[in-house]
């Protein structure tokens, strides 16, 4: 064939178009602001995710819930709407019951507890349970030990936390756990919370200090309490509508690089509870560090019968015997 001018272009057209139809961007979701653990946990999985495709995929951040709250961004993640999301449990285990069970208050002993277990075989179990809910999980990372937050008063124990009017994740179990500390739980989705802190909806919240940093909670919310009554687990998820177009290579270059997100995601996390204390007594928070944990525990002992219904007593043991 004869190369006119207009077949010229023509052909040059379709070269651009097919170089751009080579480059996906994927659009990943959280709920905080980029300079934040999850903004620094899905950067560093992006960045390892195009390095490791030469470019063929790369990622559009969505921070601080531009997508909609967790709930939302997992259910489009699962409709394919959304390619990626890192995000809590909170409302998790409503899609995927198996990952329920990491709820539960002071079932972790500490962080390291926490990231042998989900690095382990219990916790690469759920993440695959996930697949067959239409949710692929890439990795476990990490949110972060949750604290108490409220305008009211310094908790020092469980009786200081009875009566308080506290937001809670969507999470049936972490509200069974807090009612026993006399808390009156109140569900809400995370981008609705400043504002409900602000106008005294609620008297308080619970959150990883990376969260509070990163939410600024400092600005309505008079005292912390270093409770520490719950490990918050977080995951990175995947469209499955993206998961099943990647080629084997690819589906490797995808975990890894969600394994590096999660441990680059966890250094922050470490990095934050180590300054991150001072930072919020800078801002005017009372900071309560020596709380009566017994008190919380014992509170919430007799709540592990109703759990053990419902996860199995031998499944609660097994989290447990994690060393
Ligand atoms: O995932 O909703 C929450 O309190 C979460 O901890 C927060 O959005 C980070």
């Amino acid at each position: 064939m004869k190369m006119t001018p207009l077949t010229i272009a023509a052909a040059a057209a379709l070269a651009i178009a097919g170089a751009a139809s080579a480059q996906t961007a994927l659009k990943m979701g959280y709920a905080v602001p980029k300079d934040s653990h999850y903004g620094v946990g899905a950067t560093v999985l992006c960045d390892e995710i195009a390095k490791g495709t030469n470019n063929r995929y790369s990622c559009q951040h969505f921070p601080s819930s531009a997508l909609g709250g967790e709930r939302e961004m997992i259910e489009a993640v699962q409709l394919g709407t959304q390619d990626m999301v890192t995000t809590s449990t909170g409302p998790l285990g409503n899609f995927v019951p198996e990952v329920k069970i990491f709820d539960i208050p002071f079932l972790f002993r500490n962080y390291d507890h926490a990231r042998k277990t989900l690095d382990g075989a219990i916790g690469q179990d759920a993440l695959k349970a996930m697949q067959a809910k239409g949710l692929v999980g890439l990795a476990w990372a990490e949110n972060g030990f949750r604290h108490m937050t409220n305008s009211k008063r310094a908790i020092n124990s469980a009786t200081d936390a009875n009566g308080l009017k506290m937001r809670t994740m969507e999470n049936k179990t972490h509200m069974e756990g807090y009612k026993t500390f006399g808390i009156l739980p109140t569900p809400m989705a995370f981008p609705e919370l400043f504002t409900a802190l602000q106008q005294g909806t609620v008297d308080g919240q619970e959150n990883p200090i990376p969260v509070i940093l990163a939410a600024k909670f400092s600005q309505v919310q008079k005292h912390l309490s270093l409770t520490g009554h719950v490990y918050s687990p977080a995951v990175f998820i995947l469209s499955p509508n993206v998961w099943n177009k990647l080629n084997d290579a690819d589906k490797k270059v995808f975990t890894e690089a969600a394994k590096k997100g999660a441990a680059a995601m966890r250094k922050r996390v470490n990095d934050d509870e180590a300054r991150g204390i001072d930072l919020l007594k800078k801002d005017g928070m009372q900071v309560v560090e020596k709380v009566d944990g017994d008190s919380f525990r014992k509170a919430v002992a007799p709540a592990y019968a109703t759990f053990a219904k419902e996860f199995g007593a031998d499944r609660i043991a097994a989290i447990q015997a994690v060393k």
